[in-house]
């Protein structure tokens, strides 16, 4: 069985509350309920995380060096702001996948910059919660 892990970032608990047009209806909970149903489907053993603080995220990240075949990241606002999660990221050897439910280079300038994109396997955004099943459909293909 292949282990995923899923680590969202900052705000994003508060899905559902506001702004369904750029980010979808779906709570965090939903999303999670999500992948673990599409996961099934795939035999992956899905951990799901989310933290608003940044060193949670670098930690996990760090931990997932050993015993995980892929990871899922939606590093939220950081994604454009976090170098540390960028160095993290550098030492994991599995496939990473960055995704983000809206596509943040439509958007303002300051979403334009991923300091996650240069590492990512792939980059899955704009597909509200979709954006994770289609994710974890794009590791079934590759692992
Ligand atoms: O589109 C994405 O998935 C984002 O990663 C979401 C981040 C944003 O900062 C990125 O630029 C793009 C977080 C958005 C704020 O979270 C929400 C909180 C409450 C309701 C809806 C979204």
């Amino acid at each position: 069985m292949k282990k995923i892990l899923i680590l969202i970032g900052p705000n994003l608990n508060l899905l559902g509350a506001r702004d369904p047009k750029i980010y979808g209806a779906e709570t965090l909970a939903d999303i999670e309920q999500m992948c673990r149903e599409e996961g099934k489907a795939y035999d992956f053993e899905i951990e799901f995380r989310q933290s608003n603080y940044e060193g949670d995220l670098v930690t996990w990240i760090q931990e997932a060096r050993e015993g995980y075949d892929a990871m899922m990241i939606n590093a939220g606002a950081y994604t454009h702001t976090s170098i540390a999660i960028h160095d993290a990221l550098e030492f994991l050897n599995c496939p990473i996948i960055e995704v983000h439910q809206s596509d943040p280079k439509q958007r303002e300038p300051f979403r334009h910059i991923s300091y996650i994109e240069p590492l990512a396997t792939k980059v899955i955004k704009g597909l509200k919660a979709k954006s994770y099943t289609a994710a974890l459909a794009y590791l079934h293909e590759i692992l």
